[in-house]
């Protein structure tokens, strides 16, 4: 404690009745005695689910399915898996999530059956175009393969056929290896087998392809530690889901699929349809992490603490994309809406997620300190290698 009265003490500032953004506030430095190794991250998601960072991945279809979910989980994290897609479809990818040992996110494009290349840029930076039914990895099965030799040895004529046409086929157990392979040994049955490829497989389906290239690009990836790992021995993976009856099947699937927490996804939390979901959640599966939100206020946070939340997400309007407060005209500055329901989940012991708006690493840091546990990001990790989606050119 400082013994001169200089700033604010953050109990003093937002009890002035304004509503802060990340932006509206800054912090005094103060006096430094150890050095940055002493520095742990630790924290928690939610009640059960211990991280070595605090950082995770929004429910975003632009953002988080199996590859951003494996590789958040890598790094200490966690990726919460998005529900804009059917049941069996948001299943597979947590499957395909928890046995991605090795989260590389292939560089090569993939396309479905009846494509048509018509120029180099269906390759992106890879040598190869991969076949896929869906034209996605978030598939059960690879059907084929077009190297970029192939390709430009091809004739205009040839070139208009669909890619089913004349991809090769990747049928031959030649190209797998099981998904728990390690990393050395993938290296070494890539050089052994001079495919340029392999396919990852557990119990007959497509888990992931890896490339030579691939394979360079991670190795010169910084060393990471443990990985937040379930009891089970793999990634620890979340996901998102609503609050209808039809949420109660998904649910009882995504269970099925080894899910490690689930995220109740809602601008506004506080209402009947989402507290007697998180009643339904722990009497149906007590041992799963719900997480309720989202909140801004301490009376919000209050009525899901009572229900029973293992967690809590905060932010209405502070997302990249969201409308919300324009809209519907609620909402609060990020800043005060963390520092307000941290305030009273830390009664509870109840960790907090401070749901969108970073922007850059000084919010992350003005989030933690503000109380909560966690920063949720979408717009931060969107666009990257591991979000969903593939490369786009215009000239
Ligand atoms: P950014 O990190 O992009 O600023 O914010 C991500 C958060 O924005 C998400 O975790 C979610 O709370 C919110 N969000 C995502 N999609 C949204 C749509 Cl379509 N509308 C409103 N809010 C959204």
């Amino acid at each position: 404690m400082s013994r001169f009265e200089d700033g604010f003490a953050a109990d003093k500032l937002f009890a002035q009745g304004y509503s802060y953004t990340y932006d509206d506030v800054i912090f005094l430095p103060h006096y430094i005695d150890f050095s940055t190794d002493a520095v742990s991250l630790s924290t928690r998601f939610s009640r059960r689910v211990p991280l070595s960072i605090p950082c995770v991945s929004s429910p975003m279809d632009t953002v988080s399915e199996s590859h951003m979910a494996a590789s958040m989980a890598s790094l200490g994290g966690i990726g919460i898996v998005h529900y804009n897609c059917d049941i069996a479809a948001q299943a597979s990818i947590i499957r395909q999530a928890k046995s991605l040992k090795h989260p590389i996110a292939s560089d090569a494009g993939v396309k479905f059956p009846e494509y048509e290349i018509t120029s180099l840029d269906a390759f992106g930076p890879s040598s190869f175009v991969f076949v896929t039914q869906t034209g996605t990895m978030t598939t059960p099965k690879l059907l084929g393969y077009v190297s970029k030799s192939q390709w430009t040895r091809m004739n205009y004529e040839q070139r208009e056929m669909k890619i089913y046409d004349y991809m090769k086929s990747c049928d031959s157990s030649d190209y797998c290896v099981p998904w728990d392979i390690d990393l050395e040994k993938l290296e070494f049955v890539l050089e052994d087998k001079q495919k340029g490829f392999v396919v990852l497989e557990r119990d007959g389906e497509t888990v992931n392809v890896v490339t030579k290239d691939d394979i360079e690009r991670v190795k010169g990836y910084p060393k990471s530690g443990p990985g937040t790992v379930g009891p089970d021995g793999e990634w620890m993976v979340g996901a998102a889901i609503g609050t209808r009856e039809s949420d109660k099947e998904r649910l009882e699937h995504l269970v099925d699929a080894g899910v490690n927490a689930v995220v109740l996804d809602s601008s506004q939390g506080n209402s009947i349809y989402q507290l007697e979901m998180i009643k339904y959640v722990k009497k149906t599966y007590p041992e799963l992490d719900v997480i309720g939100g989202n909140v801004v206020t301490m009376y919000q946070a209050q009525n899901l603490i009572q229900a029973g939340v293992d967690g809590l997400r905060v932010g209405m309007g502070s997302g990249s994309i969201c409308t919300t407060q324009e809209v519907c005209a609620v909402g609060r500055g990020q800043a005060t809406a963390v520092y307000k329901v941290c305030s009273i989940a830390a009664q509870s012991g109840i960790p907090v997620i401070a749901d969108g708006g970073i922007s850059n690493s000084g919010h992350i840091v003005k989030a933690l300190v503000l109380g909560a546990s966690t920063v949720m990001m979408g717009s931060f990790l969107a666009g990257s290698t591991e979000a969903p989606g593939g490369y786009e050119y215009k000239v």
